[in-house]
């Protein structure tokens, strides 16, 4: 029997989710993923924070856009865990282009552009631990 991995993911409905009130659809989606909701919190971030978060790409010409959209609403932080959850969640999400979303994702569903496209989700191990610990210090 091969050991199962648990890891932990963190994942953001972004302002345009929360206008939507999508919020209770997209954990929805989770959860019948089999993940375990570890932590959430609903905040506004901050210019400074937002800066902070996307600082991978702060050379992009779409980071200061990036980082307005970011702060233009509210935003809800989660940290989801469970076998594959990093892949689990972005399957679930879709691609980052809305139009080239598989059918059925989340941004496919509900995005509108790459850049306003509903939900964040980690990219790799290494951006998992660094997403979570950003928000959720304790975990
Ligand atoms: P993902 O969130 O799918 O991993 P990343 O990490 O490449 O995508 O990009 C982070 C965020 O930056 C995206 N979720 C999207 O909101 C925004 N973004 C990425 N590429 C572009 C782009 N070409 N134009 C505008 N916004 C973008």
């Amino acid at each position: 029997m091969t050991a199962s991995k648990i890891v932990t993911t963190l994942a953001i409905v972004k302002p345009d989710g929360f206008e939507k009130r999508l919020i209770g659809k997209i954990i929805q989606r989770y959860e019948e993923a089999a993940l375990n909701l570890q932590a959430i919190q609903r905040l506004v971030l901050t210019r400074e924070r937002a800066e902070g978060f996307y600082a991978v790409h702060k050379e992009r010409p779409f980071f200061s856009s990036l980082v307005e959209f970011m702060t233009s609403g509210p935003v809800v932080v989660m940290a989801w865990s469970g076998e594959g959850a990093i892949d689990k969640v972005r399957d679930i999400n879709g691609a980052t282009d809305p139009k080239k979303a598989a059918p059925g994702t989340i941004r496919a569903q509900w995005g509108e552009s790459i850049q306003n496209n509903i939900v964040h989700g980690s990219d790799g191990p290494e951006t998992a631990r660094f997403e979570v610990a950003y928000f959720f210090p304790g975990l």
